[in-house]
């Protein structure tokens, strides 16, 4: 615990060369006393109150020393979409396990996981998912978010460390078709997503899907309610233009029918 103000003293953002870890590294500084960010891209200099440290997610030893004095971390890093199991498993499976490992020896308190959608992506667009209900990945990238859910769970049930798994609908500037209308996360919901799954007193492990307050939802975030997640944006304002761009669905067509859109048809590779 910081002497500072501040509920983190050292703050880890993994992914911070990705597209949300760019969103977040500025959005999280002034949170923490020092904002270490990470990533295999190019992260630039460190500003003020920042360190960079580039690790490869499947460097064990590497990982490692990114964990040495973190209290908590934002775990952006790896693959975010449908790619060849083998690079799959390195980035997401093997380095899911190197950061909750280096967690449990350097004693951090608090993680925040990228989780994503895909993890429950073969339920259909008819349903309503909520986040008690049993997975059904709809591909190896589905398959290696919920691979590092249950990792979370194992690591908070045997060595007390917290994490907010976040099952990100689409965090884009805006949604970009019907599909989004419903899975879009802004990008200050997911700062507010994110800080509060943070700020949050007790998490324990928790399990949230990341959307903002659109108005045909196929998530229930009820059982999250604990985190304290108060969206404040919807993508009812785009919901015209997308609509007339995408007059026709063939509802026979998988990508239509499961909540997972293409990724339920992607590869193989
Ligand atoms: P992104 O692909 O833009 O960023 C991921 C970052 O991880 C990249 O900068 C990449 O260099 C880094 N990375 C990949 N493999 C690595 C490895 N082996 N070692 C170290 N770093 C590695 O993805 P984005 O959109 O920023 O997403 C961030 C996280 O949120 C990802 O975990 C993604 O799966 C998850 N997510 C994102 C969603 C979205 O709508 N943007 C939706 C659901 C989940
Ligand atoms: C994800 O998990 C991906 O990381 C992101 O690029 C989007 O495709 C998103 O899901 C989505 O389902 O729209």
């Amino acid at each position: 615990m910081s002497s500072s103000t501040h509920l983190y003293s050292r703050l880890l953002l993994t992914g911070a060369a990705g597209g949300l870890g760019r969103v977040l590294r500025p959005r999280l500084k002034p949170r923490c006393d020092v904002l270490r960010v990470s990533d295999l891209g190019q992260l630039g200099d460190a500003a003020a109150g920042e360190e960079v440290m580039s690790a490869a997610l499947q460097d064990r030893a590497a990982v490692l020393h990114l964990l040495e004095g973190v209290d908590a971390v934002v775990h952006l890093g790896g693959i975010s979409t449908e790619q060849p199991f083998d690079d799959i498993v390195q980035a997401n499976i093997i380095g899911a396990y190197n950061l909750y490992e280096a967690a449990r020896q350097h004693g951090t308190r608090r993680i925040v996981l990228a989780s994503s959608n895909h993890v429950t992506g073969f339920y259909r667009q008819d349903e309503v998912v909520d986040p008690t209900m049993p997975v059904r990945p709809d591909g190896y990238y589905g398959i290696s978010k919920a691979f590092g859910e249950n990792l979370a769970r194992f690591y908070f049930d045997r060595y007390g460390i917290e994490t907010v798994c976040l099952r990100i609908g689409s965090s884009f500037p805006e949604p970009k078709d019907r599909r989004m209308l419903a899975t879009w996360l802004s990008y200050d919901d997911l700062e507010r997503l994110v800080w509060a799954s943070l700020n949050s007193p007790v998490v324990g492990f928790s399990v949230i899907y990341g959307m903002s307050d659109n108005h045909h939802v196929w998530w229930d975030n009820t059982p999250a309610k604990h985190v304290g997640f108060k969206p404040q944006d919807s993508s009812e304002p785009f919901r015209a233009a997308l609509e007339s761009q995408q007059l026709k669905l063939d509802l026979q067509d998988p990508a239509v029918i499961y909540q997972g859109g293409g990724f339920v048809k992607a590869g193989p590779f």
